[in-house]
């Protein structure tokens, strides 16, 4: 029986560094015996089912695993000072003990190693370790490194607009720290003080890069490399150590709660096994070495403290074991029991599948106000969604007044709704993309600018791996349905980085839609629905089409919403199927003019979404001509232009009488003079002959 209430008194021991200094420990830890058993049972559980996982491997039941054997201290301090009934979570891979914690059940820990339906995180869509649950605010987490750094800004961000006392965790290892979304996290958290808790865990390696190949911070110290962020609370803990880990975890999390911004700790931990089952550490790392971690066991030091302290006996030691073994063999086994998902299910979640969008009241009015210029109508279509949802966010890069963006599609947003809502992003695509992925995770809704196509690679990653997947792979418990607008196109003399089409790249991904118009009205309708739906959207903006003349439109009302994926005849013609969109869509317009004087009838689609596409418009278009051809702006390999034609021969091809034609930029990359610009990008009369050319045949 245990004796004694313990009260361990960690003062005088040092800490290093807090921003630069070193520093005394100031509060005893105070916890009941009851307490730090309970603290040793989550630790010993985490292990437990680590050693299960590894055992059903062994046997074949199952195909991966990634241990948190090693980190379970910091973890048991994280997961004790946390609320998680409250705060937010987006641990990664090895926090099993501050999964266990935050509220996710032993069972739920298995459902997901066997693939299992009821697998609350992702109903066996991805790896095990990989952690999700609606209930605790644990955002589902992906495998890429360091991509939740800036997602857990964007929740803090929201935490902090709405007015709630939240903290946002977020963890990584050592080496992801050499991402630069960390670095691009901290300094967003830091320069807003969000309530932000980052802990890194230090485990010196990084698969089998040690932590000197990989930091520069003094003695490759990650809190020593962060040094300069004045906002920024910095602890070096020996993360091994639940008391020392508890201590500090417990004045960060203090600090952070006090509205002075956000927490690093670095939490030097050992990793007791190997990476993951797919690695063998034994290769790179020495006996000597992984035997002296191992004398570090966290678990071991914590239960031989408890019993020299009298709070436990051997006996007691040896029976908790036995009880959690009991406990998490019953768990497995009650998972491995459950349902298998069903491979009919595999494709669903792509997309928001509840019907809203086709709720909402599409073109019910006519366009019928003042003409006005395509960015206009962004500017209109921006304003009155602001004005209509006070969850709606708009930032980028130059966006806020007085020059509202390098285009001016955003001016006067932030002037009238303030700079909470509208402002200026730091310089950095990722941080924009990140932060509004985690924003609208956290119930908000993002429409962020990114100034040119060109620049949006940098964000690419979170777009992707993130934004685009976030749906799919919680089978539907999470979200990040955001509007990406970005400014695309060439014929402006802008060069290789100033006129990009990014949209074939894009159209690639499932989980994103993308819009490409090409006038006022089809914009200002597109936005605005954009705004509304529960899905992430691309949308891409022809600069050349911003003041032209052509692409100018009567302007829509407030009411007036486009749907996703309905193309419109822009001309009727009976000869040939001409499908465009953006400024390719006026080429073709322009082609088909000129052929009606040569004796043809040209029917000209604007298809306005790629993704979704509006098939149906076009198949009925083809069995009607007989004849189709696709005019983009961008690069013809890979091209948008040769998945419509793929899918014209598959669904046409009895109904066609010539081969599926696409004009498109050469495979180049487009060049500053004016010359060489035309002589790669798609022009009038390339388009006029091209289609000619389709008609004789
Ligand atoms: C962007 C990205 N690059 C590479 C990988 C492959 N990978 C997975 S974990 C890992 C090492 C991470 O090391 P560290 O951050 O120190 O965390 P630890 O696993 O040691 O806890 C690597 C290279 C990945 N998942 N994502
Ligand atoms: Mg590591």
């Amino acid at each position: 029986m245990a004796k004694k209430n313990l009260e361990v008194s960690t003062k005088n021991k040092s800490v290093k560094p807090t921003n630069g200094r070193q520093k005394k420990l100031k509060v005893a830890v105070k916890l009941s015996n009851y307490e730090l058993k309970d603290v040793l049972r989550m630790m010993l559980t985490a292990r437990t089912i680590d050693n299960k996982a590894l055992n059903f491997l062994r046997q074949g039941k199952t195909f991966f695993h990634i241990a948190g054997a090693g980190h379970e201290a910091i973890q048991a301090a994280i997961g004790l000072c946390l609320d998680k009934d409250n705060d937010w979570y987006f641990p990664y891979y090895r926090d099993m003990t501050v999964a266990l914690y935050s509220g996710v059940t032993v069972k739920e820990i298995f459902l997901q190693c066997f693939a299992k339906d009821s697998d609350p995180a992702s109903g066996g869509r991805q790896l095990p370790e990989h952690w999700g649950s609606r209930r605790n605010r644990l955002v589902s987490q992906s495998s890429p490194t360091g991509t939740q750094f800036l997602q857990a800004v964007g929740t803090a961000f929201a935490t902090v607009r709405q007015n709630e006392r939240r903290i946002t965790y977020v963890s990584s290892g050592e080496g992801t720290t050499s991402q630069g979304e960390f670095h691009e996290a901290v300094n967003w958290s830091s320069r807003e003080k969000l309530p932000l808790l980052f802990v890194v865990q230090n485990n010196k390696y990084a698969i089998s890069v040690p932590v000197q190949e990989q930091s520069g911070g003094k003695d490759n110290s990650i809190a020593e490399m962060m040094t300069g962020y004045e906002n920024l609370l910095r602890f070096r803990v020996n993360g091994t150590d639940f008391f020392e880990s508890y201590e500090k975890v417990s004045e960060a999390v203090d600090y952070i709660r006090s509205g002075k911004g956000p927490a690093l700790i670095e939490a030097e931990c050992v990793r007791l096994l190997s990476h993951s089952s797919s690695d063998d550490q034994k290769k790179y790392r020495t006996k000597e070495e992984l035997e002296e971690d191992s004398r570090k066991c966290p678990v071991e030091k914590l239960a031989k403290h408890l019993i020299n302290e009298e709070i436990l006996t051997n006996e007691e030691y040896d029976n908790l074991k036995k009880e959690i073994n009991e406990e998490v063999t019953e768990a497995a086994d009650e998972a491995i029991a459950e349902s298998d998902p069903d491979p009919k299910e595999a494709h669903r979640y792509v997309f928001d599948e509840s019907g809203f969008k086709e709720t909402l009241d599409y073109e019910i009015s006519e366009p019928s106000g003042k003409k006005i210029v395509m960015v206009d109508a962004i500017n209109h279509a921006l304003h009155e969604e602001m004005k209509r949802n006070d969850k709606m966010y708009i930032f980028g890069e130059d966006v806020a007044d007085k020059k509202g963006g390098v285009f001016t599609a955003t001016k006067g947003l932030s002037t009238t709704f303030g700079d909470k809502r509208v402002f200026n992003s730091p310089l950095a695509e990722a941080s924009i993309t990140g932060m509004a992925t985690g924003m609208a995770v956290a119930g908000l809704k993002p429409v962020v600018e990114i100034q040119f196509g060109d620049y949006i690679w940098p964000g690419f990653m979170q777009i992707r791996s993130e934004t685009s997947t976030m749906r799919y792979r919680s089978k539907n418990v999470w979200a990040s349905p955001i509007v990406v607008r970005v400014a695309v196109g060439g014929y402006i003399h802008g060069g290789l980085y100033h006129s990009q089409n990014i949209e074939a790249t894009f159209a690639h991904i499932p989980g994103i839609f993308i819009a490409y118009p090409s006038n006022a009205a089809d914009t200002k309708g597109l936005l605005k629905t954009a705004c509304r739906i529960n899905d992430p959207v691309l949308f891409c903006e022809h600069k050349g089409l911003y003041r032209q003349s052509f692409a100018t439109s009567p302007e829509p009302d407030e009411n007036y919403l486009l749907p996703f994926g309905k193309a419109k005849v822009v001309r009727e013609g009976t000869d040939i199927t001409v499908i465009s969109y953006g400024l390719s869509m006026w080429d073709s317009v322009f082609a088909a003019k000129r052929l009606e004087n040569d004796g043809y009838s040209v029917e000209v689609i604007d298809i306005r979404t790629l993704i979704p596409l509006d098939e149906e418009t076009i198949y009925n278009s083809v069995k009607k001509t007989n004849k189709a051809i696709v005019i983009h702006e961008d690069t013809l390999t890979g091209g948008f232009g040769a998945e419509i034609a793929a899918r014209i021969s598959d669904n046409c091809f009895q109904f066609l009488d010539g081969p599926v034609k696409r004009i498109a930029a050469k495979d180049a990359h487009i060049p500053y003079s004016p010359i060489l610009e035309a002589a790669i990008l798609p022009n009038r009369e390339e388009v006029y002959k091209g289609i000619k050319a389709l008609l004789q045949f």
